[in-house]
């Protein structure tokens, strides 16, 4: 409205009920809801903190510039959420409502950003590392079994990833022939699984981008605890996607995206009985 003099401005003390209220009446129940709560606390985030236009661009250009930089070999945008503990929580969010509360699956952790499709498909023994001369060889082995018979499951998939010595997934280093690291796993009647992997190393998450800047700014450092990622699937079960930790690597107790839960840490022992392996590393799944 026009005005000249001593114009005043009052700010409508409903606009957050206003702009929810904006929604159309063929929205599913559970679309509204989180629509609503979304628009709830962004305003209330918003009012609180006093934010300016400024500070809210800032913000954008982050979001804008992690869209930009993503791609099949990079998602700044989960990584974005991954340091703010975002995936960490929805994924404890997502298991206490898969879980049974006395006898429970292999607990989850977060998939991450760096999981591909169609890794490759091997057989029982073989071997994920290509290339690569290392002392820390590893001969992981165990059986998967239904948590609430105990009986071992067959057909169940074993998909695997974890980084090199060097500390990158594959596709982060064009110097690694392509799915280096990575493999699929079927068990067989006896739910039993082996292969030869390496014992991985910590590393940082990729921080020449926004996420790197904001753990920066924060006095944080980009460091997570050596780890190996799986994701399970069986007919019949749910798919079970999780981590494992080494117990004695750094930053165990303080990783960058807070993934770490007591049942995921193992122990790599050394192993004397394989020539072909420095490590053993037994670790049972159930599903
Ligand atoms: C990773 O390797 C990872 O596993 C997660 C969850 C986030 C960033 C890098
Ligand atoms: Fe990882």
């Amino acid at each position: 409205m026009a005005s000249s003099g001593t114009a005043t401005h009052k700010f409508n003390p409903h606009f957050t009920q206003t702009v929810i209220n904006a929604t159309g009446p063929n929205v599913s129940p559970r679309l509204r809801k989180i629509t609503t709560s979304f628009i709830q606390h962004l305003h209330d985030f918003a009012r609180e903190n006093e934010i300016t236009v400024d500070e809210w661009m800032a913000g954008l250009e982050l979001m804008n510039e992690a869209g930009r930089m993503s791609n099949d070999r990079r998602n700044e945008g989960q990584l974005l959420c991954d340091i703010f503990g975002l995936e960490s929580l929805v994924d404890e969010i997502t298991y206490k409502l898969a879980s049974d509360a006395k006898d429970e699956p292999t607990a989850t952790a977060i998939l991450g950003p760096f999981w591909r499709k169609d890794a490759p498909m091997k057989k029982m023994g073989d071997t994920i590392v290509s290339g690569i001369e290392s002392t820390d060889r590893t001969w992981m082995h165990g059986i998967v079994t239904d948590f609430t018979t105990g009986k071992p499951v067959e057909g169940a998939v074993l998909d695997v990833w974890h980084t090199a010595p060097n500390g990158l997934y594959e596709q982060q280093d064009p110097n690694q022939p392509d799915m280096n690291l990575r493999g699929r796993f079927t068990t067989g009647k006896d739910g039993k699984y082996n292969f030869y992997c390496l014992r991985p190393v910590p590393y940082p998450i990729p921080f020449d981008g926004p996420a790197g800047r904001v753990i920066q700014a924060l006095g944080r450092h980009p460091y997570r605890p050596a780890h190996i990622h799986f994701i399970l699937t069986a007919p019949g079960y749910k798919p079970i996607v999780t981590q494992i930790f080494d117990r004695n690597s750094k930053y165990i107790d303080d990783d960058a995206v807070f993934a770490v839960k007591d049942s995921l840490i193992v122990d790599f022992k050394p192993y004397q009985a394989d020539p072909k392996a420095d490590f053993e590393l037994p670790y049972d799944f159930r599903m």
